[in-house]
């Protein structure tokens, strides 16, 4: 299994979280390139895939200390993969650059036909603790809009860019769950043994199947001692898209 970089988080993420007070979020940074994507090739956790005419998918993979609990929300023949539905270990994600890196999710869906859009309501990103099952870090996509984070479903359009080995869409953690999230590795509230799980909720999903895998992201650093002033009133994201601004200065 490969390790997967998704690359930086841009500059807008940040810019984002500021707008969201206190709330920590998985936030939509949009489409990415990403081939050689396939089911074997990466860490996928979630696949799921509607039956019949139903255009609802709906499941979950967590760890309850032992082993996977697979969870499907959709009645009679169900939406879950259990085959290709898995929770993997942090260890297996990151890539080695302790205290430099998070983690983020690929939405790789597969959406051919006359139909090429599909709905995100739902998508929560969870770390179960490897001896007790406990969650012990989650952090959840909710939409956003003109009001903040009032969870708006994101309709994805996906013309042109079908294919299970072709990603995807990419969530990443915004920068207060960043910091969340590196202070748990730091003091080993986290560790690579911990296992990641997702559950997500999709509408108007027709096809083959939709994969959410997970990759490692260079985390985008907060400086010191501002950070600390800055922590818990929402202009952390501020800070990091003025630090963005002044690290990528437009072209002279
Ligand atoms: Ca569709
Ligand atoms: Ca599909």
């Amino acid at each position: 299994m490969k390790k997967f970089l998704l690359g930086a988080v841009a500059c807008s993420a940040l810019a984002i979280a500021s707008s969201s007070g206190a709330r920590a979020d998985l936030l939509y940074m949009g489409p990415v390139m990403m081939t050689g994507t396939g089911l074997g090739n990466v860490s996928t956790v979630l696949t799921l895939q509607s039956r019949g005419n139903s255009g609802i998918e709906d499941g979950q993979v967590l760890w309850n200390g032992m082993k996977d609990i697979i969870i499907d929300n959709v009645s009679g023949p169900g939406s879950v993969q259990t085959g290709q539905t898995q929770t993997v270990q942090i260890g297996t994600i990151l890539t080695g650059s302790g205290g430099t890196e998070v983690i983020g999710v690929i939405f790789n869906p597969s959406e051919p036909g006359s139909d090429n859009m599909v709905t995100l309501n739902s998508l929560l990103l969870s770390i179960y603790n490897r001896n007790t099952g406990n969650e012990i870090f989650s952090s959840a996509y909710t939409g956003y809009g003109s009001d903040g984070y009032i969870g708006i479903p994101l309709n994805i359009d996906t013309t042109g860019d079908n294919g299970t080995g072709k990603s995807g869409y990419l969530f990443a953690l915004d920068a207060q769950d960043t910091q969340k999230f590196l202070a748990s590795l730091a003091n080993n509230t986290i560790t690579e043994d911990d296992r990641i799980g997702i559950s997500a909720r999709l509408t108007n999903a027709q096809g083959g199947q939709e994969t959410f895998w997970v990759g490692s992201q260079p985390a985008v650093p907060v400086p010191e001692p501002l950070s600390i002033a800055l922590f818990g009133t929402g202009l952390i994201g501020l800070a990091g898209a003025l630090r963005c601004g002044r690290q990528h200065p437009p072209a002279a």
